[in-house]
């Protein structure tokens, strides 16, 4: 079964049009940094591919905005990326991107190979098209109405407001991003990918052979296979990317989607060719049957790694297919979707420079926190209490105490271990179980659940410690006392393995106070690892509280992103208002069943407990009535209203409202914007007069 001789592990390209945050962190990268350190730690042969995705969409945007060239939007961003996986110890083997020279190469040979060998299929489409800058636009640069939310500004790929996936062809009012241009639509032809004709080998190779797959996985492929597969388009209308290599396709470029997964392949062949006596001959990673492909993706990209991708490489003929594809859920943030383009996330490259030396708590917090099975919330009280609960609390405070107290007792050298009771053979075989359970945790790739072991051995540790009370001891049996601290010594050598892994910088450091050199997966468990009479380096705290006000100021920072972010949205649903489609036909019979009639303001007050709703007592000639209209946000002083003859509807039942009776509606104009303007009359009329 397991014939396996090498692992290739990648993860998702990042997008070169922004830093990357903790989403990306926790979905895709350090879970992929575990596995990698963990196979590397067992002595596998596995290699570690990463890389930017600079083509596509999103970083033409970016330019646009920053005004600056695509080109240096991706220098920028890569090199921004590529120095905050490094940050937090993202162990790539190597770490290039998609404009390299190699990669141009590779992906349009790819796709030159697929075109010869007739794979692809010709259509001609009618696309979105700008009649003025004569260009046809992508997804991304089609923004519009969502049809879902009614959020102004919704892109033609995705609503970052609701986060509902669309087509442009159901915005409402579309238009093209970059000029507020209204567009048309034009025909342009492209090449497909008939993912239909590979429809039945999918079947086999995901829904059969592959159903250990993380059930969201599975899912997402299931649906998608259950809805029957059709081609989809691998080039695009675009002057940014890989130029299509085919005569008559000037002006078009490869779809980003097409290009960036062969980016892992490209990277692949830049590291072996750079270095071949290392890392040996890339296709024996790509070719092999006996290598193993992992992917480590986000969720949002499971359609393209596990039915595009596989396809492409099928198509092609000479590659292995992936054997895992282990995607996380998405990560939200103070319980709000995650969005570069509004700015609402936690960035690595601004942590670094808030938290130094704090990399593995984001590590160790976005594991415990890991998106596997659902999406999940990183909020900032959370963050602290596992940094100060766990972090300090068990682990820093177990390593503190087992070497402060060998400093105190033994002159910082591991004492002897003298013989053990039976109590400390519990112990031991207490903790010698977590191996094979973090090997099996690690090797379904449940790493949430992998890093709780760990802490669980920290956790007997401290307990130990707790129970044997060692400075309690030594005021009688400095024998009984070396024994205690030989072994709390050994359960934190132990700890510096089992926490390798995920937290790699504490693992060196602890390895460091320990005096200890870098061992294998293999010595987990053992109990002499560290020598009797060895010589301990300085002990300083592994962890450190965190306070309460550097959390509050990560909290206030967020709040002024989301002021901004809603004065924004205002800005741009003002910009772009079109006036609303005119309704159906109807006639004077109909509206002559509205009867709508003048009346005087004679008072208008807020509702209690209420934030939208305003009282509006009314001089209506017929005795007087009560209404209640949900216009408070509009109307900060709504004393301005008094004395104004309005416009209300009169024969609408009576509606109870948070205990009053409305007893009509008053009619209001809706602006672009949400604001809502009372109706009024331009000249006295006498109250109870028809409107008509
Ligand atoms: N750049 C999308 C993303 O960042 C895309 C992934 C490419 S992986 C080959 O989610
Ligand atoms: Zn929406």
């Amino acid at each position: 079964m397991n014939s396996f001789q090498r692992t290739l592990v990648t993860t998702a390209l990042p997008y070169a049009n922004g830093p990357v945050h903790i989403g990306h962190l926790a979905g895709v990268y350090v879970p992929a940094d575990i596995y990698v350190r963990y196979l590397r730690l067992k002595g596998e042969n596995v290699l570690f591919v990463g890389g930017s995705d600079e083509h596509g969409v999103p970083v033409t945007i970016r330019a646009r905005k920053e005004g600056i060239t695509t080109q240096e939007v991706v220098d920028r961003y890569h090199n921004i990326i590529k120095d905050s996986f490094e940050g937090f110890g993202i162990s790539f083997d190597v770490y290039s991107r998609t404009t390299s020279k190699t990669h141009h190469k590779l992906a349009s040979d790819f796709f030159r190979k697929l075109y010869d060998d007739g794979k692809f299929v010709e259509q001609t489409s009618e696309q979105f098209y700008d009649p003025e800058t004569q260009e046809f636009l992508t997804d991304r640069n089609i923004r519009g109405e969502c049809p879902r939310c009614h959020a102004a500004g919704a892109y033609g790929d995705q609503c970052e407001k609701c986060g509902a996936t669309l087509s442009p062809d159901e915005l409402i009012n579309p238009y093209n991003a970059i000029n507020g241009n209204p567009l048309t639509k034009k025909e342009t032809k492209h090449w497909y990918l008939p993912l239909d004709q590979y429809q039945q080998w999918l079947e086999e190779w995901i829904l059969q052979d592959h159903k250990e797959w993380r059930p969201n996985v599975y899912g997402q492929c299931k649906s998608w296979l259950d809805g029957g597969l059709r081609p989809r388009a691998v080039t695009r209308d675009l002057d940014w990317g890989i130029p299509v290599p085919v005569e008559g396709a000037e002006g078009k470029v490869l779809y980003v989607w097409f290009d960036a997964p062969i980016g892992y392949i490209s990277n692949t062949k830049e590291l072996c060719d750079a270095q071949p006596e290392q890392f040996g001959n890339w296709e024996t990673w790509w070719k092999d049957p006996s290598t193993r492909l992992i992917h480590f993706i986000g969720k949002d990209n499971i359609v393209f790694h596990c039915i595009v991708f596989p396809t492409m490489l099928k198509a092609e003929g000479s590659y292995i297919v992936p054997d895992n594809v282990p995607s996380n859920e998405f990560l939200n943030l103070e319980g709000d979707k995650i969005s570069t383009s509004r700015n609402w996330a936690v960035w690595l490259n601004e942590y670094l420079v808030d938290f130094p030396d704090k990399q593995d708590v984001l590590r160790y917090v976005l594991t415990a926190n890991a998106p596997e099975t659902k999406d999940n919330d990183f909020t900032w009280a959370d963050f602290q209490a596992r940094n100060n609960n766990e972090l300090v609390a068990i682990y820093g405070n177990f390593v503190n105490r087992a070497l402060v107290l060998t400093k105190k007792y033994f002159d910082g050298k591991v004492p002897a271990a003298g013989t053990f009771n039976e109590y400390d053979h519990n112990t031991i075989a207490e903790f010698q179980n977590v191996k094979a359970e973090l090997e099996k945790l690690l090797g379904d790739f449940r790493f949430r659940d992998a890093q709780k072991e760990a802490m669980n051995l920290a956790r007997i540790g401290n307990k130990y410690l707790a129970d044997t009370e060692p400075w309690k001891v030594a005021k009688t049996d400095m024998e009984r006392t070396a024994t205690i601290l030989h072994l709390a010594l050994q359960i934190a050598a132990n700890l510096s393995i089992a926490f390798e892994p995920f937290l790699p910088f504490s693992s060196a450091k602890l390895r460091e106070m320990l005096s200890m050199p870098a061992v294998e997966w293999e010595a987990l468990g053992n109990i002499n690892l560290l020598q009797e009479g060895q010589a301990l380096g300085e002990v300083s705290l592994l962890f450190e509280k965190i306070e309460d006000a550097t959390i509050q100021a990560q909290l206030d920072r967020l709040a002024n992103i989301k002021t901004a972010n809603e004065k924004a949205e205002k800005q741009e649903a003002l910009k772009n208002w079109r006036p609303a489609d005119i309704k159906e036909n109807t006639n004077i019979d109909e509206f002559g069943k509205m009867d709508i009639r003048v009346a005087t303001v004679l008072d208008c007050q807020p509702v209690k407990k209420s934030d939208r709703l305003l009282q509006f007592r009314l001089d209506d000639g017929m005795g007087g009535r009560t209404i209640l209209s949900g216009i408070a946000q509009s109307y900060p002083d709504p004393s301005v209203l008094v004395g104004k003859q309005v416009l209300f509807i009169a024969n609408f039942p009576p509606r109870k409202m948070m205990g009053i009776e409305s007893q009509g509606m008053i009619l209001s104009a809706v602006d672009a914007d949400g604001k809502l303007v009372v109706t009024i009359v331009t000249a006295p009329v006498r109250n109870g007069s028809q409107v008509g």
